[in-house]
């Protein structure tokens, strides 16, 4: 098995501004981030705007990732879906572009029991060749079982792991403490220091794309036992995100990379348009990291 240690960015989606994919400006910001030394990217997800996307425009963001660094970085493709069948298209796509694995939350909207999430992952981990990094992301969907998901998995050549988007780090560790070693990333950036110091293999996130150094300072620290200067950075990261917060962290990141030459548009309805208070606290942010 491939070693998917490290840090990933969790891609957004570029828009033209008559809200189409701008697929030119995805290759700019995948090269961007990937060029900056961060492991890899997770595309299609929460941060990708993937359920503001058409199933075909998810797949065609994965061929065009596919095509452009299939073999130079790892590739996660999320294909999460409130539909099995959906899911599966898109799982193929990403294995037919040359994806590492896919990525998939659990389905919502209809609160399925826990045997109906449980046969919907075997049925996306058994439809192509690719590995499965399940998506914990209790706050967005509502199923906060997925550890019990996972237990029935570890047998499963096919699992991989988890993306563990949750302030619940005992949770973390848990997933990391099973019975069967399981790659765990870390999902909100602010407690990227605490999510390694419970054993996270690295961490997703959408922050990554505009501040991957900063992000990789944090892990390269913790990775070499300096502890203090990991918390150092991650106290450099907090502030930036805990001034973006209030205005919307997406639109936010998308207007940090504009200000910092790598334009990818806005985000897609029914996200609100950034304000003018938004627009200037984006801007001092791309200043003070420039
Ligand atoms: O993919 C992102 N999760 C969500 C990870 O947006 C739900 C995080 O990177 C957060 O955007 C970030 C800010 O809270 O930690």
């Amino acid at each position: 098995m491939k070693d998917f240690k490290g840090v990933y960015s969790a891609l957004m989606t570029p828009f033209n501004a008559d809200g189409s994919v701008d697929y030119a400006a995805l290759k700019v910001l995948a090269n961007h981030c990937v060029s900056a030394g961060l492991t890899g990217l997770y595309v299609g997800g929460s941060t990708g705007e993937g359920f503001l996307l058409t199933e075909e425009e998810r797949m065609e963001v994965f061929r065009i990732i596919g095509k452009e660094l299939s073999g130079k970085c790892n590739l996660f493709a999320h294909v999460g879906a409130i539909s099995t069948d959906s899911a599966i298209r898109m799982a193929k796509v990403a294995e037919e572009s040359g994806f590492d694995a896919v990525s998939a939350v659990a389905p919502f909207y209809y609160a399925f029991p826990l045997e109906a999430i449980k046969t919907y992952y075997a049925d996306i981990m058994h439809a192509t060749s690719l590995p499965m990094l399940m998506y914990n992301f209790p706050n967005a969907g509502g199923f906060n079982a997925m550890l019990d998901v996972v237990r029935g998995f570890l047998e499963d050549e096919k699992l991989l792991g988890i993306k563990h988007t949750s302030q619940n780090l005992f949770e973390l560790e848990m997933f990391k403490h099973l019975p069967r070693d399981l790659f765990v990333f870390n999902g909100f950036d602010e407690m990227l220091v605490a999510g390694l110091s419970m054993g996270a293999d690295g961490g997703i996130g959408s922050t990554y794309n505009f501040m991957p150094h900063i992000i990789l300072d944090i892990y390269n620290k913790f990775n070499a036992g300096d502890i203090r200067g990991a918390q150092q950075a991650q106290d450099k990261a907090n502030r930036f995100i805990e001034a973006m917060i209030p205005y919307g962290v997406f639109q936010m990141e998308k207007e940090i990379l504009k200000n910092l030459g790598v334009p990818v548009g806005e985000c897609r309805k029914p996200f609100l348009p950034l304000t003018k208070e938004g627009k200037d606290k984006a801007k001092e942010i791309a200043q003070a990291l420039s």
